[in-house]
C-alpha cells in the first residue's frame, strides 16, 4: 500500500492538514463521502466568483507550480483563460516518476475525486472543454480510483455538457504513460498524448501558447491542482499568508532513507528540514548528509539543517525543493555508488534527441563507475574534473530538463567533497559495519 505515514490532523505548527486532510479519512471510491468531507464546496464558489476572480485568487495567493520549477499557476491559467486561439486544453502531468517522489500516488490513491474536482476548475477557468489526466503507468490503483472518481462524477453531472446545471462543459480522458520517465516532461507528454514518440520540444513557445494538438494548453502536476482547492476554500490572501515570497501554502515532502519513518509529510513552507526530519522519525544513526530536491536538487550537510524549507531557502544552500524529494543518507550509506545508480537511470531514460544529454549521461555513469570501483583513469582528480567539465555541458546546451539537471546532484556532490576519497580507510565513501 502507499507509504501514507506522517501527521494526522494537523501540521506540526498545529495548524489543520491541507493537502493530507482527507487522505485515510475519506473513503476514496465514494462521491456522497468525498462531498460529505467539504468535497466540491471549492467548485461551487469557484463557479459563483467566476473565471477572472478564480484568477485573481489564484495570483493573490502566489501560489506556485509544484513538479519541481515553481511556475506561478495564476500567470499560466491567465495566459491560457486570455489565448484567442481555441479550443483550450487542459492537461493533469500525473506522471511522478521523479526517483524518490511518491506524494502524487498518495494524493491520488487516498482522495481522487479532489483531482477531478481541481481539473474541473482548472477547465472552467481556463475555458478548456476536454482535460486529459496523464497518469504513470505503474500506478494501477490510483489509476482504478481515478477511473471510478471519473464515472461517478459523470454519473451525477459533475463532469459532462452541463456540469452542475451552470451551462459549462468539461470531461476528462484518462491517459496511462507506457514506463517512459521523459513522458513527465510537460511537452514530451503532450507528444505522448497525439500518439508520437516521447520526445521533449523545445521552448518558447510554452504550451500555454502552442500547446497540445498546437492549441493553447495549461498543464499542471497534481500537487499544484490539490492547492487550487486550497486557494478557493481560505481565499487567495490568507493562503498567501502561509510562508512567504514565493513559497506559498504547504508542501508535501516524500522523506526516505535513513529516518526512523519514511513517508510524505505535509509542512507549511518556512518549516525547516530538521523539523521535517523530526515529524520523519528523526535520523537513524549518524547523518552523512541530505540530497534535497532528488537527482535535480543538491546536497546539504548537517550544519545546514535549519535551512528553511523555502525555494529561496534552498537555493541560498545551493539546493533545490525540486519536487519534493528528501533523501536521508547516514555516514554507512554508499554515495558514489547512489549517485552512479542515479546517473544510470538518467542515461537509461534520456530520450537520445540530443548529443549533450544522450552521450553526456553515458559519459557521467561512465566516470561515476569508475570512481565506485576505484578504478580512475589518470587519478580521481582527472575524472572528478571530467564530471565538472560534463556536468556544465549538460546543464548549458540540453534542451530539457532531464539533461539539464541529470547532473545536478553529482555536480553538488562535487562542490562539496562528497566524492573526494574518504579519510576513513572506507572504499568509496562508505564505512564497513563491521
Ligand atoms: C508561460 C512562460 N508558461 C515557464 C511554464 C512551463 C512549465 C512551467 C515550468 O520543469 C523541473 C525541474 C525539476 N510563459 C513560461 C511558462 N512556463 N515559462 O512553467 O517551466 P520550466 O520550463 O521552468 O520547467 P519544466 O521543464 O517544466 C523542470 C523537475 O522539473 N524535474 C522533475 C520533475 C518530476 C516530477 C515528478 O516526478 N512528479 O515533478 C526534472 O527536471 O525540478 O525544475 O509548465 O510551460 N514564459
Ligand atoms: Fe532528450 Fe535528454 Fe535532450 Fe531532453 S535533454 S531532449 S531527454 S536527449
Amino acid at each position: 500500500s502507499a507509504p501514507q505515514s506522517g501527521p494526522r490532523g494537523t501540521l506540526p505548527g498545529g495548524g489543520p492538514l491541507r493537502l493530507l486532510r482527507r487522505v485515510g479519512v475519506v473513503d476514496p471510491e465514494s462521491l456522497d463521502d468525498y462531498r460529505a468531507h467539504g468535497g466540491y464546496a471549492a467548485l461551487r464558489r469557484a463557479v459563483d466568483l467566476g473565471p477572472t476572480r478564480v484568477i485573481t485568487e489564484l495570483e493573490d495567493s502566489s501560489l506556485t507550480g509544484r513538479g519541481g520549477a515553481a511556475f506561478p499557476t495564476g500567470v499560466k491559467w491567465k495566459g491560457v483563460a486570455g489565448a484567442p486561439e481555441r479550443p483550450h486544453y487542459l492537461v493533469c502531468n500525473a506522471d511522478e516518476s521523479e526517483p524518490g517522489t511518491f506524494k502524487d500516488r498518495v494524493l491520488m490513491e487516498g482522495d481522487p475525486f479532489a483531482l477531478i474536482e481541481a481539473m474541473t476548475i482548472a477547465g472552467y477557468v481556463t475555458g478548456a472543454r476536454t482535460g486529459y489526466l496523464y497518469i504513470r503507468g505503474e500506478y494501477p490503483l490510483a489509476t482504478r480510483r481515478l477511473e471510478n472518481a471519473i464515472a461517478a462524477a459523470r454519473a451525477r453531472g459533475l463532469l459532462g455538457d452541463d456540469v452542475m446545471g451552470e451551462g459549462f462543459g468539461f470531461d476528462i480522458e484518462l491517459r496511462r504513460g507506457a514506463g517512459a520517465y521523459i513522458c513527465g516532461e510537460e511537452t514530451a507528454l503532450l507528444e505522448s498524448i497525439e500518439g508520437f514518440r516521447g520526445e521533449p520540444r523545445n521552448k518558447p513557445p510554452f504550451p500555454s501558447v502552442v500547446g497540445l494538438f498546437g492549441k493553447p494548453t495549461a498543464i499542471n502536476n497534481v500537487e499544484t491542482l490539490y492547492n487550487v482547492l486550497g486557494v478557493l476554500d481560505q481565499g487567495g490572501q490568507a493562503f498567501a499568508e502561509i510562508g512567504g515570497g514565493r513559497s506559498t501554502g504547504t508542501k508535501l515532502f516524500c522523506v526516505s532513507g535513513a529516518v526512523g519513518t519514511p513517508g510524505v509529510y505535509e509542512v507549511e513552507f518556512g518549516a525547516t528540514l530538521r523539523e521535517l526530519l523530526d515529524l520523519a522519525g528523526g535520523v537513524r544513526g549518524d547523518l552523512r548528509t541530505v540530497l534535497l530536491g532528488g537527482a535535480a536538487g543538491g546536497f546539504v550537510m548537517p550544519e545546514d539543517l535549519d535551512v528553511a524549507l523555502t525555494l529561496e531557502g534552498a537555493r541560498d544552500i545551493g539546493a533545490t525543493l525540486g519536487s519534493g524529494v528528501v533523501l536521508v543518507f547516514d555516514r554507512h550509506a554508499d554515495l558514489t555508488g547512489t549517485l552512479r545508480r542515479i546517473a544510470a537511470f538518467f542515461r537509461d531514460e534520456s530520450c537520445g534527441q540530443c548529443v549533450p544529454c544522450r552521450v553526456g549521461t553515458v559519459r557521467q555513469e561512465e566516470a561515476l563507475a569508475r570512481l565506485e570501483r576505484d578504478t580512475p583513469i589518470g587519478s580521481r582528480e582527472t575524472e572528478i574534473a571530467l564530471l565538472d567539465d560534463l556536468a556544465r555541458v549538460m546543464r548549458d546546451a540540453s534542451i530539457c530538463g532531464l539533461g539539464q539537471t541529470a547532473p545536478a546532484a553529482v555536480a553538488s556532490a562535487l562542490q562539496l567533497g562528497l566524492l573526494d576519497r574518504p579519510q576513513n580507510g572506507s572504499r568509496n565513501g562508505k564505512v564497513p559495519t563491521s
